[in-house]
């Protein structure tokens, strides 16, 4: 068993969408908005940055609740509500090793290493919107992500220094959740490295050799 579906059709979106072909090699600012517009389910919503192609990306991804993953073949995988920043860069490719990797809320070899995650674990709420905005500044390695409800600002990565993928496309991403409504999706160019920062908001990364 391969990815799921919506997994698919998200990288057969990236190969054959042109409104996603946007390449950023250079900074970018993109942010949006998702709404999950049901009930019934609590998996994952988020989006990619960085692609360069369908093992190497990186990923925001957000669950709703804790689960783990119906088929524990090739591995066990966890999944923890809250936020996670994941740097995939696998050496299978879509499969049933990335497939659990990315499930997965931690570090796996080969396949995905775990930039970030919120501390707060809380998961997504039904049907409320919820605003990303990136930036990204692929020659320095600096990833900033910050979440709002409203005007409310619910998470912000902090500044995350890595480097494993320099630049690359934009789009959504979802894992076996339904009803997912992206809206206001927008990117712009910019290079310019944000305001100073504080040290101890600075996490730098390693290789992903974890
Ligand atoms: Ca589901």
């Amino acid at each position: 068993m391969g990815l799921p579906l919506c997994y698919l059709n998200l990288l057969s979106y990236f190969f054959s969408s042109n409104k996603s072909g946007y390449t950023a090699f250079n900074g970018v600012d993109f942010e949006g908005t998702f709404h999950v517009n049901t009930e019934t389910d609590d998996d994952y919503a988020g989006f990619i940055f960085g692609y360069q192609d369908s093992s190497s990306f990186y990923v925001v991804m957000w669950k709703q609740v804790e689960q783990i993953y119906w088929q524990a073949n090739p591995f066990r995988a966890v999944a923890e509500p809250g936020i996670q920043l994941k740097a995939v860069k696998s050496i299978t490719g879509p499969g049933e090793n990335l497939r659990n990797a990315l499930w997965h809320t931690g570090h796996t070899a080969d396949q995905v290493k775990l930039l970030w995650k919120d501390s707060r674990n809380v998961g997504w709420k039904d049907k409320t919107s919820y605003r990303w905005f990136l930036q990204h500044r692929p020659q320095e390695g600096y990833i900033r992500v910050r979440f709002y409800e409203g005007q409310h600002n619910v998470a912000d990565t902090g500044v995350i220094v890595d480097t494993t993928m320099r630049g690359g496309r934009l789009g959504v991403f979802c894992f076996s959740q339904e009803n997912i409504i992206w809206a206001n999706l927008r990117y712009r160019c910019n290079g310019a490295v944000p305001e100073k920062y504080p040290p101890h908001y600075y996490t730098t990364t390693s290789s992903l050799n974890c």
